[in-house]
């Protein structure tokens, strides 16, 4: 049995400006961009979520529910600047991390040996050096058998709070779950489960795998499994999560391009299915690697949308320029950082960068 721990700092850009100017601290605010913009609100404090201020929501409509609320702009690097504080400190309990954006990770602290390996005394530690190193700013955890729970008991005693789930709590705790709550079940497949009378994961436990992959295709697989509380997905660290390619070495060097293109296509493909299995993954670039006779090599990488067409023609542009026998071929993408910068519109150009 693994041991997962998911972290998520509360109210993130917000508590990092209460930190910073303590006129902000006790009143609703948020950071987001200003209504007279169309902006829009990236996060709010606690104390604007009462009024239902929230994430996404247009600032002129967040003023609306809330008049006093206090709208401040993003300061993005400040931002950075504690996210890289925060994982160096995940850094010192495992190198299976698994940034999920600025403020979330996944550890898989299964080896750890620290605190005789008591997961949860693993997350207190973590939460208090986060509240020293950064000057005290609160995060919360969950502490389960896996990423699906981890993440779902980090809520649950939010903020500033944390929630273990011993694998044998595990059928008891996922039965109440909303469906809605699952993984991979957004707004729309929601939708569609309640319309069905699936409301939670008991609900959904009693259909069948080949019913839950008639009604949902693919995702049915893991459904069957979520809804019972068990995933199988393993914390990637981000160096696994940058790329996904394949390559080939032939036999005998090649020398014509429409060989050269059979093999990209049939490469393509293969690449494509290997791809099913990262369909929560956004890809950035693709790339195509040659390896001539003489062991020289290069990869060409370009922003453009998967298909076929834009591999060949990646291949065709560099080889046309150096048309000598190759060795090997590859193909690939390059995924987007998942803890890269977030959305930039949602800031709706007012940022203040220092
Ligand atoms: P979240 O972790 O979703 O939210 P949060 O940290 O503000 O609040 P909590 O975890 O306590 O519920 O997102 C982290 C940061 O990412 C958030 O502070 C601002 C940014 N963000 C956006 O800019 N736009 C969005 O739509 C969301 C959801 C987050
Ligand atoms: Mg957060």
């Amino acid at each position: 049995m693994r041991k997962i721990i998911h972290i998520d700092m509360d109210a993130f850009f917000a508590a990092v400006e209460m930190r910073d100017n303590p006129r902000l601290r006790n009143i609703p605010m948020a950071v987001g961009g200003s209504s007279d913009r169309r902006g829009v609100i990236s996060t709010s404090n606690y104390e604007a979520r009462k009024y239902g201020v929230k994430s996404a929501m247009p600032t002129a409509l967040a003023k609306k529910i809330c008049p006093q609320l206090v709208i401040v702009s993003g300061r993005m690097s400040k931002y950075k600047e504690v996210s890289d504080q925060v994982f160096e400190i995940f850094q010192q309990y495992t190198d299976l991390v698994e940034g999920l954006s600025w403020d979330e990770a996944y550890l898989d602290v299964t080896d750890c040996s620290q605190f005789n390996n008591s997961a949860t005394y693993i997350a207190r530690d973590i939460r208090e050096k986060i509240y020293q190193r950064t000057g005290g700013l609160t995060a919360s955890a969950g502490i389960a058998p896996n990423k699906l729970l981890a993440k779902m008991a980090s809520d649950f005693n939010k903020p500033n709070g944390q929630f273990t789930l011993p694998p044998p709590a595990v059928d008891e705790f996922i039965k109440k779950i909303p469906v809605e709550k699952l993984w991979g079940v957004g707004k729309v497949t929601a939708t569609y489960m309640h319309n069905l009378g699936l409301k939670t994961c008991l609900d959904l436990q009693s259909l069948s795998q080949q019913e839950l992959i008639e009604k949902f295709g693919k995702f049915g697989y893991n459904l069957y499994d979520f809804c019972r509380g068990i995933d199988q997905r393993e914390v990637e660290t981000e160096f696994e999560r940058k790329s996904l390619g394949t390559e080939e070495t032939y036999s005998k060097d090649i020398t014509h391009f429409d060989e050269m293109k059979g093999h990209i296509l049939k490469m393509v493909q293969e690449l494509k299915e290997a791809l099913d299995d990262f369909q929560e993954k956004e890809i950035k670039a693709l790339q195509v690697k040659i390896k001539y006779f003489d062991f020289k090599q290069t990869t060409i990488e370009r922003q453009m949308p998967f298909d076929e067409k834009n591999f060949i023609y990646l291949l065709e542009e560099r080889w046309s320029m150096d048309p000598r026998p190759i060795r090997l071929l590859g193909v690939g993408v390059k995924f987007q950082e998942q803890r890269e910068q977030p959305q930039l519109p949602l800031f709706d150009g007012a940022i203040s960068m220092r």
